[in-house]
């Protein structure tokens, strides 16, 4: 089985993004209703959308070609109405939230090797101090040929410097990029920025219910027709991940809105950058729950569990990014999933966030 575009591989340098399984959460808020709203006034936020309370299919839908095994059976779930972001989150509002908080990312901190390896399979040498330095993982943009395409560290690189504000690396900056997604950031740093913002994330059920919008059990946000993909969605076009052809008019990260908004008016739910969930990847979880009748805000697995990353936490993210291919990953479906471990950032993972009624209420 292919696990594609992941940066987690056990490389080299994979201690770099094994760490740190302790979390944090975002402010968990119970059902919402229409009530709070008409008693409160509340009104929608701005750059956010509603999304209307609905049952509906979850998971793989049954013509679905690529659908994988962690994305089966489907199953109805119901869903509370809910507040979401119009697009991933942009550099702009991350720096409106470090420039209040002064908060620092993970990819900026100083390592600590001996918090690190509690972390790590027993045995794992340290690696040399010159390695042991903040950065971030960076795609590749200069592999000729691939051996093995089960080993995705051939197209990631371990970058010092890189981090939110250096996107590609320390000479690189956010000049002319403040309506790119913001990337680099870990689901720590996601959470930090909730939490100043009154926001939390998505369960995978909220992000899927957002995808779909008005359209009824689909595969992809705009219908069934996979021959439009490249008019709606930044992905891959040519031979991953050697050869971009840019058909979509994008090579790699786009900025937000380059493309149309699904149904509701949401913007690159398909593609441009991955966007992490509040819930747990789990490969078995759908095979384990009782599908017999909808599930009421279903928050997702007790716990995670990827054979292919066995020693860390990881959360779901969803949507794909710029760089997924039909070939490899065609995660540019609503159904599709990867995981992410707690501490792991990269240049083509985001988020987006929502709200209730309730948390608009209580601010
Ligand atoms: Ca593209
Ligand atoms: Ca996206």
């Amino acid at each position: 089985m292919l696990y594609q575009n992941k940066p987690t591989a056990f490389t080299y340098y994979s201690f770099l993004f094994l760490t740190f399984l302790s979390l944090s959460s975002c402010k968990k808020s119970k059902n919402e209703d229409s009530k709070t709203a008409e008693i409160f006034e509340i009104k929608t936020p701005e750059g956010m959308i509603w999304v209307a309370n609905k049952t509906f299919l979850q998971g793989a839908k049954e013509t679905d070609k690529f659908a994988m095994p962690r994305e089966k059976p489907a199953h109805l779930v119901t869903v509370d109405g809910f507040y979401i972001d119009a697009t991933e989150v942009t550099n702009k509002q991350y720096t409106a939230f470090v420039n209040a908080t002064k908060y620092v990312t993970i990819a900026e901190r100083k390592i600590d090797w001996e918090e690190m390896k509690t972390q790590l399979p027993a045995n794992t040498p340290k690696p040399h101090d010159s390695i042991l330095q903040p950065g971030s993982l960076l795609f590749n943009k200069n592999v000729n040929a691939i051996a093995d395409m089960n080993n995705y560290g051939q197209w990631w690189t371990w970058k010092i410097g890189a981090n939110w504000k250096h996107p590609e690396g320390p000479n690189s900056n956010l000049k002319g990029k403040e309506n790119f997604p913001v990337v680099h950031v870990s689901l720590k740093d996601v959470l930090a920025y909730c939490k100043w913002a009154n926001r939390r994330l998505p369960s995978e059920s909220e992000w899927e219910s957002a995808a779909q919008g008005t359209n009824s059990n689909t595969i992809f946000t705009w219908g069934n027709d996979a021959s439009v993909l490249n008019a709606n969605a930044n992905t891959w076009q040519g031979v991953f991940p050697t050869r971009n052809d840019s058909k979509d008019g994008f090579e790699f990260i786009s900025p937000v809105k380059s493309y149309p908004a699904n149904s509701i008016g949401l913007y690159d739910m398909t593609g441009n950058v991955w966007e992490i969930t509040a819930d747990l990847f789990n490969v078995n979880y759908y095979n384990e729950i009782d599908i017999s009748k909808p599930l009421l805000n279903p928050k997702g697995a007790n716990k995670s569990y990827s054979p292919s990353n066995p020693y860390q936490v990881e959360y779901i993210m969803k949507g794909g990014s710029f760089l997924c291919h039909a070939s490899y990953c065609a995660s540019f479906r609503i159904s599709a999933k990867m995981g992410v471990s707690v501490d792991s950032a990269s240049d083509h993972m985001g988020f987006r966030t929502v709200a209730t009624n309730t948390m608009l209420s209580t601010k």
